[in-house]
């Protein structure tokens, strides 16, 4: 896949995709944003990839929606084209695992890609920010929704309202990201973290993955079942008579991802 915006690469399972607009801190602009839903379309399709991994430059993961794109939009326009649901949305629609290597600034638009990625690791240089209110706008992809439920409401409220980033560290203690580590160990950690990943069944994987989504959607209690439900699901699969079995018998399962 050759793209102008992301340098997409294939390797042991896992499809990585770098963001790559260096001269604009990886803005996000639309034919980026149209390359990203195409590179996550032909992984999702790829059965020689597992997990895939999004990821940016050392300085900047994204610095935002790309302002100079959208600055001369008028209320028509943006309802017209419903500037950013759907292009922007097609990592939501990934069944395959989603990770977010996030080093330097990941802010406005790049925070909110970031949080619809399945969890993220931060390098320690890592900047999380909604500074869309210093420019006269909100957060529209997720920001101010995402956000509140990875940090809670007043940290999220303090940062939609007042812009300031927040740094690696707060960003671990206040649940927005996975892990910190050092930054020149992040795409190894990444690759690390997504080849453990894709060593699992991918059927189990991706019904454990439906499953925590869930919980974002629905009550409690509707969750649990959802989760036994699925959890019952798992037992018509083949992979998880392989998993049991290779347990019991002390040996490496061999998946079939059936
Ligand atoms: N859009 C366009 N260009 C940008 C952006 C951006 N978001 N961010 C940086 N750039 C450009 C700069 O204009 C500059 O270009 P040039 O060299 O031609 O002047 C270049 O990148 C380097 O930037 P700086 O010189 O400013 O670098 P600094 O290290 O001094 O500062 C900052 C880095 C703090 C990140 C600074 O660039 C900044 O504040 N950027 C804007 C951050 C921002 O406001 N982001 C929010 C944008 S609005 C948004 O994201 C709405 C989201 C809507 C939904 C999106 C769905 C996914």
């Amino acid at each position: 896949m050759a793209f102008d915006n992301l340098i997409t690469e294939k390797r042991d399972g896992i499809g990585v995709i770098t963001l790559n607009r260096p001269k604009v801190l990886n803005a996000l602009n639309s034919a980026l944003m149209r390359e990203l839903g195409e590179a996550l379309t032909a992984f999702e399709g790829d059965d020689d990839v597992a997990v895939m991994v999004i990821t940016g430059s050392e300085k900047a993961f994204a610095a935002g929606a790309d302002i100079s794109e959208m600055q001369s939009k008028g209320f028509a326009d943006v309802y017209k084209e419903d500037f950013i649901t759907s292009e922007w949305e097609q990592i939501l629609r990934c069944r395959k695992p989603v990770i977010a290597a996030v080093s330097g600034y990941a802010l406005g638009g790049g925070c909110e890609l970031a949080m619809m990625c399945d969890f993220i690791l931060a390098a320690d240089s890592a900047k999380f920010g909604q500074p869309e209110i210093k420019i006269g706008a909100i957060p529209g992809s997720g920001g101010t929704q995402r956000l509140t439920r990875f940090v809670g409401k007043s940290k999220a409220m303090e940062m939609c309202l007042t812009g300031r980033m927040m740094d690696a560290d707060e960003a671990e203690r206040s649940g927005l990201v996975s892990r910190v580590v050092p930054a020149d160990q992040l795409l190894d950690e990444a690759m690390k973290t997504a080849g453990q990943i894709a060593g699992l069944s991918r059927m189990a994987v991706s019904m454990c993955k439906e499953s925590v989504n869930r919980s974002y959607e629905t009550t409690l209690s509707e969750g649990v079942l959802f989760e036994r439900r699925v959890f019952h699901s798992v037992f018509a699969t083949e992979d998880q008579k392989e998993g049991m079995a290779a347990f019991v018998e002390k040996r490496a399962p061999q998946w079939r991802n059936r």
